[in-house]
């Protein structure tokens, strides 16, 4: 139990992710340009779809809607991926999710350090996707030594921060005070850099290898390279970035527009050219930095999410080097597979929900059956669809890929390694569907010991 002057780990989550946006406001003026964007079109939204605003509200979404961002980092080795982990549970964020980004060219394996509980996600969901760089699967020997030489160096945490994560270890959290002092401090690991800590030929030959490689090894840490609000309608978000200066990716990532949203759909704008001094005093630039939105959508259990996949892959087979519109055109027919009513993918078992009592239902009591379809069509249940927390690696592997160039290699294909992963992180990751699967459960157990107590 927390004593009573500490500070919860939802409260300093939410004190660092405030922080953390006005940083990237400060750091990248264009995304605040997208926040705004975004703030006005989940405005229009909301007073054009009165049932979507209800439905949110009853969910309680409505209050964690401006708060909900994500955000991205790349670390070089595993002593700086343990360490992260520790400090992202000062924060009530842990490890769930393994993804292979190798599979899509990309020498990286990642998980996302988010919030777990109801309470914690409904309260700020915030969530770090955090990529460890594969060193082992660099061709160049020689490179690779170098890259490890290089990031042996550097260590990413202030000697203050490291103090106040082992507080909050030792004394089960963190006053008001040391939070305010954690988040100061834990900024600095995420802040840009303008000074490389190598000369311009060693970004060179790292970049050629891979620019991603280049972005993790060549400074002294790993830059928050995203921020990302959520959005009620990333369509019109998407056609209207150019007209307020960005440059949006191709296509929007993820399912296409339907109904009722599926897991994630996401577009970003495109990393920004930035100047760099590199050591030995030359001038020169690196592209990392780009901002992102997402539209989340109810959580698919494994039947759903085989059925997503199959239907990804079948769409991605007929949508290379489409634009946007004839993109969606083909998700969108190849999706027609895909129930697009709560009831039917409920009845299916392809998504999760989270049942609780109607009014009627509150009222009731020695109700003789424990068959929630039939407590349903008696009104005395209601189903509410479980929004998805995680991400999607092929809608991921989009993201990179367009803020790396385009160039998609194989080279990397089939190295999934979660165990290595893991060893690495100094911890196991949480299985993401069973988080779902298990509060859809405890729901289901609540409302039936109501009805039949
Ligand atoms: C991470 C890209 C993945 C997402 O939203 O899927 C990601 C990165 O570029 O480091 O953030
Ligand atoms: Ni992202």
């Amino acid at each position: 139990m927390t004593q009573p002057n500490l500070l919860s780990t939802n409260d300093v989550r939410d004190r660092f992710s405030k922080a953390m946006s006005a940083m990237y406001q400060a750091e990248v003026p264009q995304y605040g340009t997208l926040l705004e964007l975004v703030e006005r079109v989940n405005q229009e939204t909301l007073s054009q779809q009165p049932e979507l605003h209800r439905r949110l509200e009853a969910q309680g979404e409505l209050a964690r809607l401006s708060v909900e961002r994500h955000g991205a980092i790349r670390v070089g080795t595993a002593t700086e991926l343990s360490m992260l982990c520790r400090l992202f549970a000062v924060m009530g964020m842990y490890p769930v999710g393994y993804y292979d980004l190798s599979e899509a060219g990309v020498p990286v394996h990642s998980t996302a350090f988010r919030p777990i509980d109801d309470d914690a996600l409904a309260m700020n969901p915030f969530r770090v996707f955090t990529s460890l760089l594969r060193l082992e699967l660099i061709e160049s020997e020689a490179l690779r030594q170098r890259s490890e030489e290089i990031l042996a160096k550097r260590d990413i945490f202030t000697p203050r921060a490291r103090e106040l994560i082992e507080r909050h270890e030792t004394q089960g959290g963190l006053s008001s005070e040391e939070a305010d002092q954690f988040v100061k401090e834990a900024l600095e690991t995420f802040r840009w850099h303008q000074d490389a800590t190598v000369d311009l030929e060693t970004y060179q030959a790292l970049h050629d290898e891979h620019r991603l490689i280049a972005d993790v090894v060549c400074f002294r840490g790993p830059h928050i390279n995203h921020l990302t609000p959520r959005t009620l309608d990333i369509d019109v978000v998407q056609r209207r970035m150019p007209e307020m200066g960005m440059n949006p990716k191709a296509v929007i990532e993820g399912p296409p527009r339907r109904e009722c949203p599926i897991l994630l759909r996401q577009t970003s704008f495109k990393a920004l050219e930035e100047s760099i001094h590199f050591a030995g005093d030359a001038q020169g630039t690196h592209t990392a930095r780009f901002g992102e939105i997402e539209q989340r959508g109810v959580a698919l259990t494994p039947k759903g999410r085989a059925l997503y996949d199959q239907l990804l892959t079948e769409g991605r087979k007929q949508t290379a080097g489409l634009d946007n519109d004839a993109h969606q055109t083909v998700m969108n027919n190849v999706f027609a597979k895909f129930p697009d009513n709560d009831e039917a993918m409920r009845r299916e078992s392809l998504a999760y929900f989270h049942y609780h009592l109607t009014e009627k239902g509150q009222a009731a009591k020695g109700v003789d059956s424990a068959d929630i379809e039939a407590l349903i069509a008696q009104g005395l249940v209601e189903a509410q669809p479980i929004t998805y927390e995680d991400f999607l690696p092929v809608s991921a592997a989009g993201i990179f890929q367009s803020n790396l160039g385009g160039a998609e290699s194989e080279a990397y294909a089939g190295n999934a390694n979660r165990d290595a992963f893991e060893e690495a992180l100094g911890a196991q990751v949480t299985d993401e569907l069973s988080l779902y699967a298990e509060r859809e459960r405890m729901s289901k157990q609540k409302v039936l010991a109501s009805l039949i107590g």
